[in-house]
C-alpha cells in the first residue's frame, strides 16, 4: 500500500507541469515604479506585447535596496529607473535603449510596432529625440527641487517651446503620433504627457496644457480614453498607474515640500500662453 501510494505520488510529480517559479527564474526583470514616466515607456511595450509577468517581471528597485544602493548602482551607475536585467543577467538602462531592446528581442511575440516606411520611422525617431534631448533633462522643474525660481521658470519656458515643436511633428490624421499605427514614439511620449496635464494644469495653474496644440490634444485624449484599440487600452492602463501615483504625491504635499509652491509666489512667468 505504501509502495503504491509512493509510486502514484511520483507519477503525479512527474506529470505535473513545471512550477511557475522555474519559468520566472529565467524571466528578465524591469526595475521600476508606477510614477516613473521613463519606465512607463517600457511598461507600455511590455503590456502591449503580453510579456508580463512570464517573460519580464516588473519589480521595485527596493528589491535591491533602492536606486542609490551599492547593489543597484553596480547595475545602473546613474542610480536611476528604469533598469532592465535580461534573462541572461545583462543590465540595460536608459529607457529608450531598454524599449529598443524589448521591441527587438521580443519581435515575434505580440504585435509589431515597426512602422512601414523609412520616412515614418525617421519621424518617430526625431520626435522621441526632441523629447529626450530638450524636454527630459528639464522636466524635473515641474516636480523637483530647483536652485532658484529663475531657473525653474527658464526650464518651464523650454518645456513650453518644445511642446510646440512636438505639435509640429505630430500626425494631423492620427490617431497615433506618426499616423495610423502605434509605434515607439507613442510609448516614449505618452507617459510624460500625463505629467504635463497633471502638473501644468493642477500645480502650475495653466488653463490648458494643450493650448495651441490641437494635434497633440487629439492624440493624448485618444490614448488616455483607451477605447479605440488594444494599444489604447494599454496606454489608458498606464495613465491610471501614473495618475494614481501623482495623486499620492499631491496628497503627500510634494509641490510644497519640493519648494515649488514657494517659487510660484515669485513674479515670473509660470502660466502659458
Ligand atoms: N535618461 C534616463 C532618465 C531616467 C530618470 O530620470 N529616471 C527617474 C525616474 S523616471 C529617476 O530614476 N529619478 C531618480 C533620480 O534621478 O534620482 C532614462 O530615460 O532612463
Amino acid at each position: 500500500m505504501a509502495t503504491t501510494t509512493s509510486t502514484v505520488g511520483l507519477a503525479q510529480r512527474v506529470a505535473r507541469p513545471a512550477p511557475r517559479r522555474s519559468t520566472r527564474a529565467s524571466a528578465a526583470k524591469l526595475y521600476d515604479v508606477p510614477v516613473s514616466n521613463n519606465g512607463a515607456r517600457v511598461r507600455i511595450a511590455l503590456y502591449a506585447k503580453g510579456l508580463v509577468p512570464d517573460r519580464v517581471e516588473i519589480v521595485s528597485p527596493s528589491e535591491l535596496g533602492g536606486i542609490k544602493s551599492e547593489e543597484y548602482m553596480a547595475l545602473q551607475p546613474k542610480g536611476q529607473m528604469p533598469l532592465l536585467v535580461t534573462e541572461s543577467g545583462l543590465p540595460i538602462w536608459e529607457s529608450e535603449v531598454i524599449l529598443g531592446y524589448v521591441l527587438d528581442k521580443y519581435d515575434g511575440e505580440g504585435p509589431s510596432f515597426t512602422l512601414d516606411t523609412a520616412e515614418e520611422r525617421a519621424l518617430s525617431t526625431l520626435s522621441t529625440k526632441v523629447f529626450d534631448t530638450f524636454i527630459q533633462p528639464v522636466q524635473g522643474c515641474m516636480y523637483r527641487k530647483s536652485p532658484s525660481a529663475e531657473q525653474r521658470a527658464a526650464e518651464l519656458k523650454v518645456i513650453d517651446e518644445n511642446l510646440h515643436i512636438l505639435e509640429s511633428l505630430c500626425s494631423a490624421d492620427g490617431p497615433y503620433f506618426v499616423g495610423g499605427r502605434p509605434c515607439k514614439t507613442d510609448m516614449s511620449l505618452f507617459p510624460s504627457f500625463v505629467f504635463f496635464e497633471f502638473m501644468l494644469e493642477t500645480q502650475f495653474g495653466w488653463p490648458d496644457a494643450f493650448y495651441d496644440k490641437p494635434k497633440l490634444r487629439a492624440w493624448y485624449e485618444y490614448l488616455k480614453a483607451g477605447e479605440g484599440s488594444d494599444f489604447a487600452g494599454v496606454t489608458a492602463r498606464v495613465y491610471g498607474e501614473i495618475f494614481d501615483a501623482l495623486k499620492a504625491w499631491e496628497e503627500g504635499g510634494r509641490w510644497e515640500v519640493q519648494g515649488i509652491k514657494e517659487h510660484l509666489e515669485v513674479d515670473l512667468k509660470w502660466v502659458y500662453p
